[in-house]
């Protein structure tokens, strides 16, 4: 009777990389009312009234301020967002994106 022995299974490297995160940076400027940033924080990026506001204060003084990471296209997509809904106001609010190294 002849037994058979499984072969070794080749190693293959796991493809679970991770992908590339992205900061969302929010711009200080002169113009835009603190409220209004505030408003926009918590409607496209969830935060509550508390964090919104401290991240809003931390743009304020230090002049830009990283307030989240995600994969490269919800960060593209969200900046965006809020940038329009500055624009639509007549605000110069900017959220921009960068890659995290
Ligand atoms: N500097 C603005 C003002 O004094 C408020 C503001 C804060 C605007 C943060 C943009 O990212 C910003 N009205």
């Amino acid at each position: 009777m002849s037994q058979s022995v499984a072969a070794p299974r080749s190693k293959t490297k796991p493809k679970t990389e991770r992908p590339r995160l992205y900061k969302v940076i929010l711009l200080n400027d002169d113009f835009t009312p603190r409220e209004f940033v505030v408003l926009v924080l918590k409607a496209v990026f969830r935060m509550n009234e508390s964090t919104a506001y401290r991240v809003m204060l931390t743009a304020h003084q230090k002049g830009v301020c990283v307030i989240a990471v995600y994969t490269r296209d919800v960060a593209e997509t969200k900046a965006k967002e809020a940038t329009e809904l500055g624009k639509s106001k007549g605000y110069p609010l900017y959220f921009t994106t960068e890659p995290e190294e």
